[in-house]
């Protein structure tokens, strides 16, 4: 069977749980917790020498990087088509958002992570005004350049492309920081996201939404 190595504080990690929670495709779960530094053993380093997750494993056949695993797993499974359209142009506006997203809403999303909850506090005010404006502007992207007159970031129904990107911006969120809060256009994007993948969503998000509980409780 299928196993999936991931953790999921990952985006995109739960990009791919959410995945494959919606398709349906037999995995098994081998969870790698990067907090206990699961991911720098020497059975880890032998799947990814790189000691990043998540990583599947399909018989012999080892596969990093989520923007690949993900456009493997619907092609390899049949998963319904929607996920990674087989039409060129559809298709291609799948890649055109992925190949985009590592550069921009992964990276500035991130930082926020990065400066509100993984450095020890105080939070460095002017290297957050600094990501704010970068995410700002991906933000300006992702509602000008991908979601202008159409429900989704490639199209009428949900894709890869949506699980990646919501992934990356709800991250932000286990700083009790929404970065939709502003954002009425994106903010329905989400909804519609949430919608489409129903239980899914809440459940690989769980641990986020329990970060910022806790975050909320000490304050
Ligand atoms: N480009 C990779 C990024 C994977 C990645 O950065 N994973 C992070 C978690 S989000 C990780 O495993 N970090 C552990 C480390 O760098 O030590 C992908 O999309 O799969």
């Amino acid at each position: 069977m299928l196993q999936v190595y991931l953790d999921l504080l990952s985006q995109p990690c739960r990009a791919l749980h959410i995945l494959l929670r919606c398709t349906g495709i037999p995995h098994c779960v081998r969870t790698v917790a990067l907090r206990k530094g699961e991911h720098r053993t020497d059975e880890f380093s032998r799947l990814n020498p790189e000691n990043k997750v998540p990583v599947v494993v399909d018989g012999d056949f080892v596969l990093t990087e989520s923007d690949a695993i993900l456009k493997y797993l619907v092609t390899k499974y049949n998963a319904p088509e929607h996920w990674y359209p087989r039409q060129p142009e559809r298709r291609a506006r799948v890649d055109e958002y992925t190949a985009w997203h590592h550069g921009n809403t992964r990276p500035h999303a991130a930082r926020l992570f990065i400066l509100e909850v993984l450095l020890p506090p105080p939070v460095d005010e002017e290297r957050l005004n600094r990501a704010l404006a970068q995410l700002d502007v991906t933000l300006d992207l992702l509602e000008v350049k991908f979601l202008r007159r159409q429900p989704f970031l490639c199209g009428d129904d949900v894709s890869v492309a949506d699980l990646l990107a919501v992934c990356e911006l709800m991250q932000p969120l286990a700083g009790d920081r929404d970065v939709l809060q502003d954002r009425p256009q994106l903010q329905r994007w989400r909804s519609r996201v949430q919608a489409a993948t129903g239980d899914a969503f809440d459940q690989a998000h769980a641990v986020l939404y329990a970060l910022r509980d806790r975050r909320r409780a000490r304050l």
